[in-house]
């Protein structure tokens, strides 16, 4: 089927699809949006494992755009669930009629550059064909699931769940014998859960992850009062801030402060829960004797939770500084080893060799299960868009220019890939902050690049080679700071056999990261090319 020609087309219909179409309709632009799924929700509609939540705070992972929205949507715990995050989703759709510019169930297939049209022609999985002078990429820094290539794989008799693409209808895992491979933030969240449902639960961990409580609880009306009654504020110092959360390291640099306060610094921080950890001290992600500090503390901790020395072993952390990788969120996770049914296969001693019809075998032998889980990740920042045959200027192909690192220009534009506007990519502080604030901000400069544009009649804007050579340049020199660009982790690439390896998001914060945006278009969009048909 073949659609008409649009201005914008936008693509996924997640945080930043949605914040996109809303303000594109609005901007009297004539919208398509285009989404794989049946329907609105990106990564909250797929990811319905049991125990998925959400690692920010829910009053901050939420629009911001709308004062009435804000206010009527009260959220029932500090972190959001998956389906009330959908519910949420599900009521914006219908408050700001999201639905009726977006078509479901089509998932783009390729997308290219027509040099003497200036526009892109798109094409999806069903067939369909359509055509828009922009086209904004909505789609998702991690949505592009990563299964791991174990021999065997498919052999499995019994069933096979991914925490990516879990069953709509749930899973009845009473009484089964369950296998979890990968222990990141879904399987820290899903496996206490599936602990509670499963006869036996076996867990297969190559790497050991720092997790932190989430200390989650109910917002009750005294504390949804005061959440409301600070609001201002709180969404104040959240744009202005590195994370896109009102929160901030310690005030005090740590080699300022003696023992007594570091312990009272990292209690505190500990107690705020999941990532924040990280935010103990300024620069804990940078210097190697703060992260040590960090390090010792949280295995003390370790050490209070799980009870058998060598299970605490294997599930203390060795391969990156805390922090370097997302810190997970969970609730009662390491406990769960405790529990007589529940057992851990460190992968490091004893690898998979191999999926058999009955289970999964390692070095050490068989181990029979009914159901495997994969919580194995996605091939972040990159995946969904090199999914897409995308080519630009000359036929010029995304997925051969990103065999090596993404070139971008401020994350949004990628030089010859006119009009292509990529929201949240490689190169946005997307995920090392909050990305309902993210969303807003980049869905915003990609809308006013387009306004710019039309308001000078001009029909084509492109990130210009050394721009992008040197945003990409200036985000790998401030991660070579960090003690993030030696951690084998999603950020890097390390996480996809052959992908190209290079720390991803921008790290330099997200007020800092704004900051740069609004100077580049105060200076007439410096570092693009601008041109007219
Ligand atoms: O994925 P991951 P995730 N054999 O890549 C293992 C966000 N998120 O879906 O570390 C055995 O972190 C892999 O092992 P290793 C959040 O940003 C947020 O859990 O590569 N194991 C690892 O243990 C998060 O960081 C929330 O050695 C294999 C696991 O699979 C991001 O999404 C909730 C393997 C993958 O962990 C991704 O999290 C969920 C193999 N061949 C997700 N291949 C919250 O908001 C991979 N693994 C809380």
């Amino acid at each position: 089927m073949n659609a008409p020609e649009h201005d914008v087309i936008v693509v996924g219909a997640g945080f930043a699809g949605m914040y996109s179409t809303i303000h594109a309709v609005r901007a009297g632009l004539d919208v398509l949006g285009l989404e794989a799924g049946p329907d609105v929700g990106g990564t909250w509609f797929w990811n319905r494992y049991p125990g998925a939540r959400c690692d920010v705070e829910s009053i901050d992972y939420s629009f911001s755009f709308d004062d009435d929205l804000q206010r009527e949507w009260r959220w029932s715990e500090r972190y959001a669930t998956q389906p009330e995050i959908l519910r949420y989703l599900d009521h914006v759709a219908d408050r700001f009629a999201v639905r009726p510019h977006y078509r479901f169930g089509e998932r783009v297939t390729a997308a290219d550059w027509d040099e003497a049209a200036h526009r892109w022609q798109v094409r999806t999985e069903s067939g369909m064909t359509t055509s828009a002078r922009w086209l904004i990429m909505a789609t998702g820094s991690l949505s592009q699931p990563q299964l791991p290539d174990i021999a065997g794989r498919d052999s499995f008799a019994g069933t096979v769940l991914q925490t990516s693409a879990w069953p709509r209808e749930g899973v009845d895992l009473r009484g089964r014998r369950v296998a979890v491979i990968g222990t990141g933030s879904s399987g820290v969240q899903a496996i206490p859960l599936i602990a509670d449902d499963a006869a036996e639960l076996v867990v297969y961990q190559r790497s050991a992850n720092y997790s932190v409580p989430a200390f989650n609880r109910e917002i009750d009306d005294a504390e949804w009062q005061h959440q409301q009654d600070d609001l201002a504020e709180r969404r104040r110092l959240s744009w202005g801030g590195a994370a896109g959360s009102p929160w901030t390291a310690h005030p005090v640099p740590y080699a300022e402060v003696d023992e007594v306060e570091r312990e009272a610094v990292f209690e505190e921080s500990w107690t705020r829960g999941g990532v924040l950890f990280a935010k103990a001290f300024q620069g804990l992600t940078a210097d190697p004797v703060i992260n040590d500090a960090a390090r010792v503390f949280f295995e003390r901790k370790l050490a209070a939770k799980v009870d058998d020395p060598d299970v605490r072993a294997a599930l203390t952390p060795r391969d990156h500084p805390v922090g370097t990788k997302r810190i997970c969120t969970d609730s009662g996770y390491y406990e769960t080893y405790n529990r007589a049914h529940v057992s851990l296969v460190d992968l490091r001693q004893e690898p998979i060799e191999e999926i058999a019809p009955t289970g999964i075998r390692t070095s050490a032998g068989l181990r029979e299960h009914d159901v495997i889980v994969y919580a194995t990740g996605f091939d972040a920042m990159t995946g969904a868009l090199t999914a897409v045959d995308i080519r630009g200027r000359d036929g010029r192909s995304l997925r051969a220019d990103w065999a090596e690192l993404p070139q971008t220009y401020l994350g949004v534009a990628l030089p010859g890939y006119p009009n292509l506007l990529v929201l949240n990519g490689p190169g946005t502080p997307s995920v090392l902050s909050n990305m309902a604030l993210t969303s807003e901000q980049q869905g915003d400069y990609a809308l006013r690049m387009i306004a710019h544009c039309r308001t000078h009649g001009h029909t084509s804007i492109e990130a210009r080679e050394d721009a992008a050579a040197a945003w990409t340049a200036h985000g790998l020199d401030l991660a070579g700071k960090t003690l993030f660009a030696s951690a084998p982790s999603w950020y890097t690439g390390a996480n996809i056999p052959g992908k190209a390896r290079g720390f991803l998001p921008y790290i330099g914060g997200f007020r800092a990261y704004i900051d740069i945006c609004e100077e580049v278009a105060a200076a007439d969009y410096r570092g693009f090319v601008l041109s007219s048909r």
